[in-house]
């Protein structure tokens, strides 16, 4: 399956391939969560919601694998390394109680994937203590038993846990394709940045495209 693609077309093999999707939590998505104590407008975030939806739904529909992730902590913040949660001067840290719970903690209100993009009972959840999704978690394990060898990323944010994620997977032999339009960051420019970093010299770390073009290749199969 042929998929329109930069910087040239993306060869895709649903068998062998899985949709990850990147924190699509509450806590970065909503406000009183961990994005907004950074000083950011999670508003932004909420825009790329639709499309996740939609490719998600078409995913599922193709029986294609599906992996959720989400940036958590142990509640007793063991898994925190000092330097994350001293860093900077955001208005409630990592672990501290906020409108949604504790801040980036498992378990938590905040901490839960928003209800648009809920998992289904089957589909593989990781809990991620740092922003690559390969750091600290079996997703490699998982992912070999299934023999997957294709990664579709979405989520956010575009230039921290997904073009982490992204850098990890690459690294790990898998061909990685971001859908665009299923990915923000707080920062447009850092978006269109990093977009354009991955897929540079001949997708140094992986491919780009358009859900649409996923979307009609789904639908010629
Ligand atoms: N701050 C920011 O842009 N992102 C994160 O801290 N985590 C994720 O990207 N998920």
């Amino acid at each position: 399956m042929q998929i329109d693609a930069q910087p040239f077309p993306f060869e895709l093999d649903p068998a062998h391939a899985a949709l990850v999707i990147i924190d699509m939590q509450r806590d970065f998505v909503e406000p009183g969560g961990f994005g907004e104590t950074l000083g950011n407008d999670v508003s932004l975030l909420q825009a790329i919601v639709p499309a996740c939806a939609a490719m998600l739904s078409a995913w599922r529909q193709a029986g294609g694998l599906v992996v959720h992730t989400r940036e958590a902590h142990q509640a007793d913040l063991s898994d925190c390394p000092p330097a994350k949660r001293l860093r900077g001067n955001p208005t409630l840290r990592i672990g501290d109680e906020g409108p949604m719970g504790r801040i980036l903690i498992a378990g938590e209100p905040g901490n839960q994937i928003i209800d648009a993009l809920a998992p289904l009972p089957g589909e593989i959840v990781i809990d991620k203590p740092g922003k690559g999704a390969f750091y600290a978690t079996p997703l490699q394990n998982l992912l070999q038993q299934a023999g997957i060898r294709q990664l579709l990323f979405m989520g956010v944010t575009t230039e921290v846990c997904v073009q982490t994620s992204m850098r990890e997977a690459n690294d790990r032999g898998y061909d990685c394709l971001l859908l665009e339009d299923c990915t923000e960051s707080y920062f447009p420019h850092f978006k269109a940045a990093a977009v354009e970093m991955m897929r540079a010299q001949g997708a140094i770390v992986g491919w780009t495209a358009p859900s649409a073009a996923v979307l009609a290749a789904l639908a010629n199969k």
